[in-house]
């Protein structure tokens, strides 16, 4: 198979040119139409600068015209680099300072900031904009190595900035390629698509998942239980995170007649609990796939399609994907059965970090596998279970946050003396972002969540910020979150 993304979008586009490949409130679109929008699109760039590997920073809302800004940017040979349209100012300004990209598409509200952010070296436009003047003619699809970077994804780090993850042609490509094998992807197949397409989960697998395979998918522009349960008549997957799960739960209209039609639930992007992987299946007669992958490394592991799909496991790892256990300290390679760190290595591994050779070198160990920072074993029948994170991450409805984010904004207050950022169980996030502080003087903690969402974009905002005369530490001075984690546990329960 060609590396190139472009190639095998095209494959698909020709094969089956009549077929939907979206539909959205409004319409359906063809891949016939959907390529020959990306081929105008892509000349429209290339009018503005766009020129291959350059970066095309998108923060716009989730749309068709979105997904066709993303083709159109594979097609001229650029580098597409989504965000997640709650970020704020400060959080913008530093992935465009940081990419350098040669234009940024936006929201209409937000072409003044964009003007502000980035040193403004960047063209700024917005979807509209773009959409008004398209030429005539296609744009031929600029040919890349399957090396070159196709779309940068940032993630959080532990400590310090976010890291730009250069994801390459081959490494999309080739995840894809395998995802539809393994879970049977066909053009018979219609993806109920409710997850943003700003993160690696609903732009490359959900929707290389239906591209690669002349399937169908239909739009809609967040999760709704009730919109979601209605689709599922006509429809045969859906792809979520674990809180779609929880919520479809909790929706009475959610039953077994609901979800006949129905050939394949999938979750992932956070732990999908046993009890509502059961709890799934006694209402509705179907066993959720649960799946394991990262920013970096696209999927990693799978439950079967036919075999066990095993409820508090992530299942083997994948076709193409080599996954050890390793001691986290010294790279020790564990027997099968102990827990450490999991490391892996692929075609669908990234290529590294944007402009950060040394943090790239940090988190790969010398003979090229990837350290992802999550914990787990395999057990006797090869399949993966997580057990927590070696890095200081929360995830909360499928989304990660890094709390020394969170914490150098409240410390850097004068009415925090020190503050720990917390995940503590939440019954709809999964885990909820709380943050303990010691106050210095008057403090008034719904001000300061207010204050913070100024900053952080608002699945950062700690759900909660409760006060302690001091905060618990260990001998060393550091504090002790695994306490503070106990303590809170039951701050949601109920
Ligand atoms: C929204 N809020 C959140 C979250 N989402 N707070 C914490 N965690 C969240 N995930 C905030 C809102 O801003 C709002 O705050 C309040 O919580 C209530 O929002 P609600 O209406 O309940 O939220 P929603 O719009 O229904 O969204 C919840 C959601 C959504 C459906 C779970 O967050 C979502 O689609 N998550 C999926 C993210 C995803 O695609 N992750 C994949 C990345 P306020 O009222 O204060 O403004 S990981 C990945 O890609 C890897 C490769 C992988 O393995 O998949
Ligand atoms: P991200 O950086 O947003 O791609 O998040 C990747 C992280 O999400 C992984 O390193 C895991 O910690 C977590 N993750 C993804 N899928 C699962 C899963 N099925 N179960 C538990 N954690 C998961």
């Amino acid at each position: 198979m060609s590396g190139d993304l472009y190639s095998r979008f095209a494959q698909s586009f020709e094969r089956f040119s009549d077929s939907v490949l979206v539909e959205d409130g409004a319409r359906a679109w063809t891949y016939g139409e959907i390529a020959a929008m990306a081929g105008r699109l892509a000349g429209r760039l290339q009018a503005l600068g766009v020129a291959a590997g350059e970066r095309v920073l998108v923060q716009t809302d989730k749309s068709v015209e979105t997904l066709i800004l993303y083709f159109a940017t594979i097609r001229a040979g650029a580098i597409y680099l989504p965000l997640n349209i709650d970020y704020t100012e400060s959080e913008l300004d530093y992935f465009a300072t940081d990419a350098t990209p040669v234009l940024a598409v936006c929201r209409d509200q937000s072409v003044d900031l964009f003007g502000r952010i980035g040193g403004g070296a960047m063209q700024v436009t917005t979807l509209a904009q773009l959409f008004a003047e398209l030429p005539e003619a296609e744009a031929p699809p600029v040919p890349r190595a399957s090396d070159d970077v196709a779309a940068i994804l940032y993630t959080s780090g532990t400590t310090g900035k976010p890291k730009g993850a250069m994801l390459t042609q081959a490494n999309l490509a080739s995840n894809g390629e395998m995802l539809i094998d393994f879970w049977r992807f066909t053009s018979e197949d219609r993806l109920i698509h409710a997850l943003p397409i700003f993160h690696v989960h609903g732009l490359f697998i959900a929707v290389h998942c239906v591209l690669f395979s002349g399937a169908s998918m239909v739009f809609l522009p967040k999760f709704e239980s009730g919109r979601v349960i209605e689709l599922m008549a006509d429809s045969t997957v859906l792809m979520g995170v674990p809180t779609f799960y929880i919520r479809l739960l909790a929706d009475p209209a959610f039953t077994r007649e609901s979800a006949a039609n129905m050939r394949l639930f999938i979750s992932g992007s956070a732990p999908l609990s046993a009890d509502i992987h059961r709890a799934f299946e006694q209402r509705s007669g179907h066993r959720v796939l649960e799946r394991y992958g990262m920013t970096e490394t696209g999927m990693l592991t799978s439950n079967p399609y036919d075999g066990e799909r095993r409820a508090g496991f992530v299942g083997p790892p994948l076709p193409g994907v080599s996954l050890r256990i390793a001691e986290f300290e010294t790279g020790k390679v564990l027997p099968q059965g102990e827990v450490g760190i999991v490391e892996v290595k692929g075609p669908n591994v990234f290529k590294g970090y944007w402009q950060m050779p040394e943090k790239t070198a940090a988190e790969f160990r010398p003979d090229g596998y990837f350290i992802t920072g999550d914990m787990g074993f395999i057990d006797a029948d090869g399949y993966v279970q997580l057990v927590g994170r070696e890095k200081d991450l929360i995830i909360s409805g499928g989304l990660n946050v890094y709390p020394a984010e969170v914490e150098a904004l409240l410390d850097d207050r004068e009415d925090v003396g020190e503050a720990a950022v917390i995940g503590v169980p939440h019954p709809d996030f999964g885990e909820a972002v709380v943050a303990v502080v010691q106050p210095v003087g008057a403090f008034d903690a719904d001000a300061v969540r207010e204050e913070l969402r100024k900053d952080l974009a608002a699945f950062k905002v700690p759900k909660m910020i409760l006060t302690m005369e001091s905060l618990p530490r260990n001998t060393m001075g550091k504090i002790q979150k695994k306490l503070l984690r106990e303590q809170y546990a039951d701050l949601f329960a109920g």
